[in-house]
């Protein structure tokens, strides 16, 4: 039976490739998202991969994987420094956690510096660029085979 992954993206993840800085690199995110598809296929994973600018939404779909899904890939993006209810919504999963940054936050500013994603994070991959996306869905589909 194949596994089902949730990969959920936070705020301003939808203007990957658009941002002049280039520290988001310059794939868009519907090209991330159609790698990220292909990869599942070849992995065996159902991938459900969604963005929201909003907070709500986000601790909604960590709720509904508690039912759905068998694992979690998450980049929160800015909520990741601020958002105690996402942090409270995933340390109720049971599923491996995989926390994914495009850049490297500990290279940047010093609010990047702490995690409350990282509080549920199974393991963290930073400053990879997209292809931490990529590595973050190998590495849910191994410890989901480890889990099983
Ligand atoms: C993405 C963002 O949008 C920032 O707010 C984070 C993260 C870093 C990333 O590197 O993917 O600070």
């Amino acid at each position: 039976m194949s596994h089902t992954v949730f990969f959920l993206n936070g705020p301003n993840a939808n203007l990957y490739g658009l941002d002049k800085s280039g520290i988001y690199g310059c794939q868009g995110f519907a090209s991330i998202e159609a790698r990220c598809q292909c990869l599942a296929l070849e992995l065996g994973l159902t991938l459900d991969f969604r963005q929201s600018n909003h907070e709500g939404a986000l601790v909604d779909w960590i709720q509904e994987a508690r039912l759905s899904a068998d694992a979690i890939v998450i980049n929160a993006a800015g909520l990741t420094y601020t958002s105690v209810p996402i942090l409270d919504a995933l340390l109720t999963f049971e599923g491996p956690i995989v926390e994914v940054h495009i850049s490297n936050i500990w290279r940047r500013e010093s609010f990047r510096h702490q995690s409350y994603v990282s509080k549920a994070a199974t393991g963290v991959i930073a400053g990879l660029g997209a292809l931490g996306y990529q590595l973050a869905l190998t590495a849910v589909a191994e410890l989901l085979v480890q889990n099983a």
